[in-house]
């Protein structure tokens, strides 16, 4: 059995309450997953990364790339050590990206066919094909709880013909990738361990993407075509929207995003990729967007960027580096009860940074991450509230 979605409460603004049953954990959401390209959330050890965030809830699932585990250190060699979950020692839940947007936005000549991606490494230049059924051949073996659909992350601007013809190759490739992931997921090494409440056996889950460009009846197609592919009777277990944040303007970002809801079924997660700063996530969250993942407070935390509660701090960025901060014995923020800001200053932050020194992108990146998870919680307690 796929993952069950639990829908605990709808508001009228579209925003949802729910819980994510996956075979690694239950997932409270709305949720932001960090992101843990490399099969390490840059910077934080998987010990910590369980104990961040309000009650210590810590991260209830993170993310992997298929396109940099496959390229290094392979995902045959990750199936041989047990999985991914077992090679990073990560108990909880894991959700991989299918490659189809890092083949764009970080390979060399990419030849798109309707066969798949050919396309050079970034790391060695060596040339590698990514089809659909490749890509759900990496995420079984990786193993993560739940995957992607192979895609094509339309560039921005991209005119209509542009859009559509991108979209073709979306929607092909989710049929195929849908056929082979159910054709092939009782592959995962750890199929047969993991049980569910009901004594049956856990598989992964697949998620479509929609895509469309910022046209908003190539977003309702391409989630109604979507909507319609099914495997021997079995559709997608979840939805993503994808090709947002892009370069285009946030407002387009949010509208793109509230143009494309409604064409969603509603009991099923929804997961918008790859945003955003502390306030959009709430934003999307409050019109019904269920999953979020960004890079954002990890890699805005390695160059000295701290996200704070401005009624705390009177910013709600706050950039260490500055030199008003070289005597300040503040915590970086005093409303925070993250491990960082309970036990160290803002000076001493300022310190580490401008030396470069490893601890200082390691604090700051856990108190990002407590920042988010914190940012989550409170939203979905409100949204329990009557
Ligand atoms: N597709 C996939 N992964 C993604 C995106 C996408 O469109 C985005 C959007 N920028 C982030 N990650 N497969
Ligand atoms: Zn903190």
């Amino acid at each position: 059995m796929a993952l069950q979605f639990e829908l605990l409460s709808t508001r009228a603004s579209g925003a949802r309450r729910a819980r994510i049953h996956l075979p690694h954990q239950t997932v409270e959401t709305p949720v932001f997953m960090p992101v843990g390209t490399q099969g390490t959330v840059k910077a934080v050890q998987q010990s910590t990364l369980e104990t961040i965030g309000p009650n210590q809830i810590g991260a209830q699932i993170i993310l992997g790339n298929t396109y940099h585990l496959y390229l290094r250190p392979g995902h045959e060699l990750i199936a041989r050590l047990g999985g991914l979950h077992k090679f990073i020692s990560w108990p909880r839940a894991m959700l991989t990206d299918s490659g189809g947007f890092q083949v764009f936005s970080l390979s060399d000549l990419r030849k798109i066919s309707d066969e798949g991606v050919r396309f050079r490494s970034h790391l060695d230049g060596s040339s590698h094909m990514f089809t659909p059924e490749h890509s759900m051949d990496v995420q079984i073996a990786l193993g993560a709880d739940i995957c992607m659909a192979f895609d094509e992350c339309t560039e921005y601007p991209a005119d209509e013909a542009r859009a559509r013809e991108s979209l073709r190759y979306t929607l092909a490739w989710a049929a195929r990738s849908l056929s082979h992931f159910r054709a092939n997921q009782h592959r995962v090494p750890w199929h047969t361990e993991i049980l569910q409440s009901d004594g049956a056996l856990a598989t992964q889950s697949l998620f479509g993407i929609v895509q469309g460009g910022m046209y908003p009846h190539l977003r309702r197609e391409s989630a109604e075509r979507l909507l319609e592919l099914e495997h021997e009777g079995s559709g997608f277990d979840g939805f993503a929207i994808g090709g947002l944040s892009v370069g285009e303007p946030r407002e387009l970002t949010r509208q793109v995003i509230a143009e494309t809801l409604p064409y969603l079924p509603k009991d099923k997660p929804r997961y918008v990729m790859g945003v955003g700063y502390p306030d959009e996530i709430v934003e999307y969250a409050r019109m019904g967007v269920d999953m979020m993942d960004c890079v954002i407070p990890t890699r805005a935390a390695r160059h000295g960027l701290l996200f704070t509660n401005a009624e705390a701090t009177g910013v709600a960025r706050m950039n260490i580096k500055n030199r008003q901060y070289a005597e300040d014995k503040n915590p970086p923020d005093p409303s925070c009860i993250c491990p960082t800001c309970s036990r160290y200053s803002r000076a001493y932050l300022r310190h580490l940074a401008q030396t470069g020194e490893p601890l200082g992108g390691i604090l700051n990146s856990i108190h990002n991450l407590h920042f988010y998870l914190t940012t989550m919680a409170n939203l979905r307690a409100e949204l329990e509230s009557a």
